[in-house]
């Protein structure tokens, strides 16, 4: 019988330091959240595959964290190369954050040219603390014209949007990539058998 490999999509997590990349990578693995500010005691970079069903396929999500690399070095080309999409956060209670997503806009649309880009602005929970509206976000995007696939707003602390916004990215590419996933499909051979192999691929840590 022949196997048919669920097509992976690399997701990258791109923003600055301390606007809940991490925090995002954690919800996506585990679903937790935790406010230790040691989380993450080894620097690397991290990758988690999830499968997903949208639209009647398998999907999976390979999502990429920078694992605090950003504060200490530049991000290098790898993290970026084959990405299918980048996931662009800020917090919206920093405009900082919000100021430098541009930069970042830059760097994906430089290193990772097929990436469908979204905009995330995190941390919702902090309800009177919101610097960043839906409006500063519309205008970014007018601006970028159609570099900007999707805006979202969520709460990796309370979880609120987080679910939503991955099976939107997911279905987002399981339709951009029909015919493509189509295609190999026609490849496979008959008697086809979904073969999963997130055991094997999820915590592997390359310390790059
Ligand atoms: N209030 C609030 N704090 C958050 C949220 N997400 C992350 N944080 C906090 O923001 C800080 C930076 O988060 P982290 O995930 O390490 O950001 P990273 O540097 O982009 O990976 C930590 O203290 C988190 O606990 C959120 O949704 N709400
Ligand atoms: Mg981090």
């Amino acid at each position: 019988m022949t196997t048919l490999k669920v097509p992976e999509q690399k997701v990258i997590l791109c923003g600055e330091y301390g606007v809940g990349k991490s925090s995002l990578f954690r919800r996506f693995t585990s679903n937790t959240y935790t406010t230790s500010t040691d989380r993450q005691s080894t620097l690397g970079l991290d990758h988690y595959s999830k499968r997903y069903h949208v639209a009647g396929k398998d999907i999976k999500l390979q999502l990429w964290d920078t694992g605090g690399m950003e504060r200490v070095a530049s991000i290098t080309s790898s993290y970026y190369k084959f990405a299918d999409a980048a996931i662009l956060v800020f917090s919206l209670d920093s405009p900082e954050s919000f100021n430098m997503v541009s930069q970042h806009l830059l760097d994906i649309v430089s290193y990772a040219e097929n990436a469908k880009i979204y905009l995330c602005g995190n941390k919702s929970d902090l309800k009177s603390l919101i610097q960043i509206t839906d409006s500063d976000m519309e205008a970014f995007c007018e601006q970028c014209h159609t570099l900007v696939a999707g805006t979202f707003k969520l709460s990796c602390k309370t979880g609120e949007g987080v679910d939503e916004m991955f099976s939107s990215i997911a279905l987002q590419l399981a339709e951009s990539n029909r015919s493509k996933f189509e295609l190999e499909k026609l490849t496979e051979n008959n008697g086809l058998q979904l073969t999963d192999l997130e055991d094997n691929e999820n915590l592997n840590k390359c310390s790059c």
